[in-house]
């Protein structure tokens, strides 16, 4: 990292009040009497971006002065949230800024809730990228993140009758002050066309022209990202599509005046919205379009940057790591081989070397419908030349494959960049494992499963490829910024070292046994408890008590994730309630919130369910509050970082095997959360940490899951044999939760009975079982808190900061 001399001086809050009027009065052309909320925002953020743009010319010229090699980050999604606290806070202005807008008459936690969320991903992997992002700045590796400026984002979702319902998310209303478009910096991209073959002198070596039938602009939009105490400053680069020509004059002169926009809109469709599905490949022709365009458009930057610098391609893998965030940048690789080969004249072995030298991949699932592949005649069509190559280059694999002496037929049909059962097509993942040096999977268990299933082949084929390196999460975010209550009682505690290396979060340990530190942690667990019960009370009007050990499950819905085992468990808890009221029961308040893809039927019905299921046990007089269910509508980064501080309890249950590692799993047991969890994805690594008797750990592992899935599982036998699981299931299946539509969920209810896919019956009993276990030890909160302040402390390893290094030292090959 840079020296801490870097570190921009604290400014004066009276300069700084003064600066803000002025950006105010000049930037925005407004008066301090009439700037509505939203000005001020604007001229607070631009002030402290002026201090921004500082660090981030010195950053760069640091990095141009060193010659030092450079990271690209390629992600179709950067998840990022709000930007202004994670600025402010990382250049050490917060307080400042707080103090200047207050002489103003402004306050500075009131104008922040005006940033909306820049939600340019789905879920997990997008969230990883934007931690990436912000660890890359703080450990001091210079690199570029590169992806998609779309004008709407994840959806926002809103409950209506308990269904979802999707609007579209429209973040850019305001402008984005964080931003600078970067007009000079437009990349031509093609589709289509032909390809023309021209004989090398004596007629020997091919060179291949491709002409392509449409051409369009990627618009460069740069935003610095600020590591922590601005010791470094890097870029993340979003494209936005532009029409070469804003419209076809000829067309529009001719009468056609919808025809003559056509080029245009086609230009912005590009990056007009995000994909709303993450655990299915979205298939359609615009995001292959949208893939490639962002790809291409990056690989041209970071070739002319390397080319002005250097003047030879040659040495692109000593200067740039290309790494691939799933398989959505993969057709880079292709793109690649074509500007060597076709642009710049280098021959198919020198650019294969180059290629492959350059370009890292990290896989983030191993559900079969995730893996992408695009059909060969569209693939063909869009990208005629890409086409040509990766023929080229399975042919070159191939013939590796075949040569090693390993493999029969079938395994070498499994290595193969094509799939030639039924439809061919182009498989993206084999794509981008051939043409990198380094394959990662994101937790210990999911780079075994990785090895053994998906890539088999390929890792005999490649047996030193494949590497793990655990997720992590940002502390700055997910700690710091998001419970500054917990922050300030830790630095209390044992000082202000974490606040730098998170590792010596571990002197937190011996507090666990203090009662006077346990109070003081459970009063800020308290208040930070009543700030989400205010929440759901003022938006959704129901009233919780703080006292109740708050379940909190917020995450994508899908089967996999298993929301629907939470929820069938609060309907025979409900049961038992009423069956024994005269038991113990611990008060209790169970959190959903998540999106369902557009199109995935049962997700959307799960949601429903838990609206539907919370409406009826909420007010049932006989439940006296014990049990309440409460939906959240439109989850996002900016809810997640009021929810997670305010957990007991973090539900992190996938069925195992199924989740690669989970980020939320890490976001709650870093601020005190106890983990009920499947021994899935990175629960496994997390158990290790913060202990045994620190996690309730229950249910089938993926050995035994796997096992079962081969030998025959029979749920309906299962299901007749647990009366507590059958109960829940035919209140559900006959519409007592549904009576408007009693047949509403027959046939999810009879999915699991027929084959349970998920293992929801299977591992019902040990997840109850388990809530009972919970339910024990809270009534003993000195316990509780032990194990959550233990939880709190173990958890400094799952920082990303550690990721980067790891990434930094064993794929990149940079100094961090
Ligand atoms: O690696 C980040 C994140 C993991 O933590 C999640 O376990 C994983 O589901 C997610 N993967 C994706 C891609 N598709 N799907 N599903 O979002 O990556």
């Amino acid at each position: 990292p840079a020296p801490a001399s870097s570190m921009p001086q604290q400014p004066d809050p009276k300069e700084l009040a003064a600066e803000i009027v002025k950006a105010l009065r000049y930037r925005g052309g407004k008066d301090a009497n009439v700037a509505t909320p939203h000005d001020w925002l604007t001229a607070s953020i631009k002030v402290v971006r002026d201090r921004i743009v500082d660090a981030w010319i010195a950053s760069t010229k640091q990095i141009y002065d060193a010659q030092a090699k450079r990271v690209y980050y390629l992600s179709l999604e950067f998840l990022i949230g709000r930007l202004t606290r994670d600025a402010f806070s990382n250049l050490d202005v917060m307080a400042a800024m707080r103090e200047a807008l207050a002489s103003l008459g402004v306050d500075l936690d009131e104008i922040a809730t005006l940033e909306p969320d820049a939600a340019l991903g789905n879920g997990g992997l997008g969230r990883l990228a934007a931690c990436f992002m912000e660890s890359m700045a703080t450990v001091g590796v210079a690199a570029h993140g590169y992806g998609i400026r779309y004008a709407n984002g994840m959806f926002r979702q809103e409950i209506s009758d308990g269904w979802q319902v999707e609007l579209p998310e429209t973040w850019l209303d305001h402008g984005n002050p964080w931003e600078f478009e970067r007009r000079e910096r437009s990349m031509e991209v093609g589709f289509g066309g032909t390809v023309e073959a021209i004989a090398g002198p004596g007629g020997q070596d091919e060179r291949h022209v491709w002409r392509p039938q449409e051409r369009v602009l990627a618009v460069a939009y740069d935003t610095p990202v600020v590591g922590w105490h601005g010791r470094r400053v890097n870029t993340l680069r979003l494209w936005a599509g532009m029409p070469v020509d804003p419209i076809l004059l000829d067309r529009f002169n001719a009468g056609d005046h919808l025809g003559a926009l056509a080029e245009s809109n086609k230009a912005d469709a590009l990056s007009r919205v995000l994909y709303p599905a993450d655990s299915s490949a979205a298939g359609q022709e615009l995001r292959l379009r949208q893939e490639y365009f962002f790809s291409a458009a990056s690989l041209q930057d970071i070739i002319q940057r390397h080319l002005s610098q250097y003047g030879d391609l040659h040495s692109l893998p000593d200067k740039a790591a290309i790494h691939l965030n799933d398989t959505h940048p993969a057709v880079a690789v292709a793109e690649l081989m074509r500007l060597l080969m076709d642009v710049h004249g280098i021959d198919f072995n020198a650019a294969w070397d180059i290629t492959r030298k350059t370009f890292a991949y990290t896989n983030h699932t191993l559900l079969p419908e995730a893996l992408e592949s695009w059909p060969v005649p569209l693939f063909e069509r869009l990208l005629p030349r890409h086409m040509q190559i990766i023929y080229a280059i399975n042919a070159q694999v191939l013939t590796e494959a075949h040569a090693s002496g390993q493999f029969d037929g079938g395994q070498i049909s499994r290595i193969s960049l094509i799939e030639e059962n039924g439809e061919r097509r182009v498989r993206m993942g084999n794509l981008a494992f051939v043409g990198s040096h380094s394959v990662n999977g994101v937790s210990a268990l999911h780079t075994q499963l990785m090895k053994e299933t998906v890539f088999a082949d390929l890792h005999r084929l490649y047996p030193v490829r494949i590497s793990n390196k655990t997720n992590g999460i940002t502390p700055r975010r997910w700690l710091f910024q998001c419970n500054p209550g917990l922050t300030a009682l830790v630095r209390e505690a044992i000082g202000d070292r974490f606040l730098d290396d998170i590792d010596t979060l571990k002197d937190l340990d011996a507090f666990a046994e203090d009662a006077a530190f346990r109070e003081k942690f459970a009063a800020v667990k308290r208040a930070n408890k009543e700030r989400l019960a205010a929440l759901t009370a003022q938006r959704l009007g129901i009233r919780l008590d703080p006292s109740a050990l708050f379940d909190i499950q917020i995450k994508r819905i899908h089967e996999y994730k298993r929301q629907l085992l939470n929820i069938v468990e609060a309907v025979a808890l409900y049961d038992q309630i009423r069956s024994h009221p005269e038991r113990d029961w611990t008060p209790r308040v169970k959190f959903f919130g998540g999106k369902a893809a557009p199109g995935y039927h049962n997700a959307k019905l799960i949601i429903k369910l838990a609206n539907d299921v919370a409406r009826v046990v909420n007010r049932d007089p006989a439940v006296r509050g014990l049990l309440k269910l409460v939906f959240v509508p439109n989850y996002n980064v900016s809810l997640a970082e009021i929810m997670i501080p305010a957990a007991d309890l973090s539900e992190q249950i996938s069925t195992a095997g199924m989740e690669a590692s989970g980020t939320g799993n890490m976001k709650f047991a870093l601020n005190g959360a106890l983990t009920i969890g499947t021994l899935d994805g990175a629960n496994v690594e997390i158990r290790q940490h913060v202990g045994e008797d620190n996690i309730f750990i229950f249910g089938l592992t993926a050995e035994e899951v796997a096992e079962r899935r081969n030998n025959g599982y029979a749920p309906r036998a299962l299901i007749e044999g647990t009366p507590e699981l059958a109960q829940a299931l035919a209140a559900i299946s006959s519409g007592v939760f549904s009576p408007d539509d009693p047949n509403r969920y027959r046939d999810l209810v009879s999915g699991l009975y027929d084959h349970d896919w998920f293992m929801v019956a299977a591992d019902f009993d040990a997840y109850a079982s388990m809530q009972r276990r919970i339910d024990a030890v809270w009534r003993d909160p000195a316990a509780w808190h032990a194990k959550s302040i233990r939880n709190v402390a173990r958890m400094g390893w799952f920082s990303s900061d550690r990721t980067i290094r790891e990434y930094a030292n064993d794929i990149w090959n940079v100094t961090a």
